[in-house]
C-alpha cells in the first residue's frame, strides 16, 4: 500500500482529501499531514488514527509515494522536492497546469495522459473540470467548434475563508452591523461579482483564462475555440455553469442527452415538465456533474445551450486529484 502525504491538510480541499480516500477506500499506509507554520501542531483524526498536522518542509518527502498538494503556494515551494523524495505529486494548484511537461488530467476525459508524467500531474482548476467532463461526450459525438461559458462560482472556491466571510456578512446584515470584505473585493452576499482572481491580457481574468487554456490543453485541441465569464456569487458550495457549444457536426438533442447519460462522471437532471434541472444546493457532497436544461441553439447551425453543476471542492478539486491517484496505482 502506498505512503500518502497531504499537503494543505487542514484547509477546505484538504480536508475532503481525508474524506475522499475514507469514501473511496484508497489504500493508504503510512499517512503525513503538512501545512504551513500557522496550522502546525494541530490534531486531526482520521480512520481511528490520531496524527498532528506538521510544518512542510524539504525533508518532509522521504519514503512517500503519493503527495496529494491542496493548492496554494506550497506547491511552487515543495512540489519539486517531494518529486526528489520519491513521491509523485497530484497538485491542485495552478502553478504547472500549463507545462508542457506536466500533463492536466480529468480522468473521465484524458486518463492516458497519466502515462508521460515525470512526477507531477497537474489537477485543472475547478471550473474547466466540471465543463470537460460535460463537454466530452458532446466532443466524442459530434467534435466542438466554439464554446461560451458564463459561470457562477461559489464561495468556497475561495477556500475556507470565503465560506466564513459570506456566513459573517450575513450575520452582519441579520444584526444591522456593517459588512466587511476581506477575502473578495465587494459585499459578496446579495451580491455578484464578475471578477475572479486578477485581470489579464485582454482585460479577461485568471479564471477566465484558466478555463480557455487547460479545456484546450485537456482536449489536446489547442485550436478548440473558448470564451469564458466568471462570476462569483452567494452560494456556499457547488459552482453552476452555462454553456453554449457550437459543434462540427449536426446532431439532436436527443443523441446529445443520450451520450450525456450514458457518460462517466454525468447525471442528466433534466425534466421541464417536472421542473427539474441542476442546482448547486442539489450537488453539493456529491462527485457527479448534474447537467440539464439542453437545448438547441436555434440561432447557429448545429449547437447548444446547456447548464450544469458540480461540488467544486469535491469533483472540482479532491475527488479528480483521488481519481488520478487511483490510476496511477492500476
Ligand atoms: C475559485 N476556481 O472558485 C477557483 C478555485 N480554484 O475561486
Amino acid at each position: 500500500m502506498p505512503n500518502v502525504v497531504i499537503v494543505g491538510a487542514t484547509g477546505a480541499v484538504g480536508q475532503e482529501f481525508l474524506k475522499i480516500l475514507t469514501e473511496r477506500r484508497f489504500p493508504v499506509d503510512e499517512l503525513r499531514l503538512l501545512a504551513t507554520k500557522r496550522s502546525a501542531g494541530k490534531r486531526i483524526s482520521w480512520q481511528g488514527r490520531e496524527m498532528t498536522v506538521e510544518e512542510a518542509t524539504h525533508d518532509s518527502f522521504k519514503g512517500m509515494d503519493i503527495a496529494l498538494f491542496a493548492g496554494g503556494s506550497s506547491s511552487t515551494e515543495f512540489a519539486r522536492s517531494a518529486v526528489a523524495g520519491g513521491a509523485t505529486v497530484i497538485d491542485n494548484s495552478s502553478a504547472f497546469r500549463l507545462d508542457p511537461d506536466v500533463p492536466l488530467v480529468v480522468p473521465e476525459v484524458n486518463p492516458e495522459d497519466i502515462r508521460w508524467h515525470k512526477g507531477i500531474i497537474a489537477n485543472p482548476n475547478c471550473s474547466t473540470i466540471l465543463m470537460v467532463v460535460a463537454l466530452k461526450p458532446i466532443y466524442d459525438l459530434a467534435g466542438i467548434r466554439r464554446v461560451v461559458v458564463s459561470t457562477y462560482q461559489a464561495v468556497s472556491g475561495a477556500g475556507r475563508e470565503g465560506i466564513e466571510e459570506l456566513e459573517n456578512q450575513l450575520k452582519a446584515w441579520a444584526e444591522g452591523a456593517d459588512s466587511v470584505s476581506r477575502v473578495f473585493p465587494y459585499q459578496i452576499a446579495f451580491n455578484l461579482i464578475p471578477r475572479i482572481d486578477v485581470f489579464q491580457e485582454g482585460d479577461y481574468t485568471k479564471e477566465e483564462w484558466k478555463m480557455v487554456k487547460e479545456t484546450q490543453k485537456i482536449f489536446h485541441a489547442p485550436g478548440m475555440r473558448v470564451t469564458a465569464t466568471t462570476v462569483r456569487v452567494p452560494v456556499l458550495r457547488s459552482h453552476s455553469e452555462a454553456l453554449n457549444v457550437e459543434t462540427e457536426k449536426k446532431v439532436s438533442v436527443a443523441e446529445v442527452r443520450a451520450a450525456l447519460s450514458k457518460a462517466p462522471g454525468i447525471v442528466v437532471v433534466d425534466d421541464p415538465g417536472r421542473d427539474r434541472y441542476p442546482m448547486p444546493l442539489d450537488c453539493a457532497d456529491t462527485d457527479q456533474v448534474s447537467v440539464g436544461r439542453i437545448r438547441e441553439d436555434f440561432t447557429v447551425e448545429a449547437g447548444f445551450n446547456l447548464w450544469l453543476a458540480g461540488d467544486q471542492i469535491r469533483k472540482g478539486a479532491a475527488t479528480n486529484a483521488v481519481q488520478i491517484a487511483e490510476l496511477l496505482l492500476k
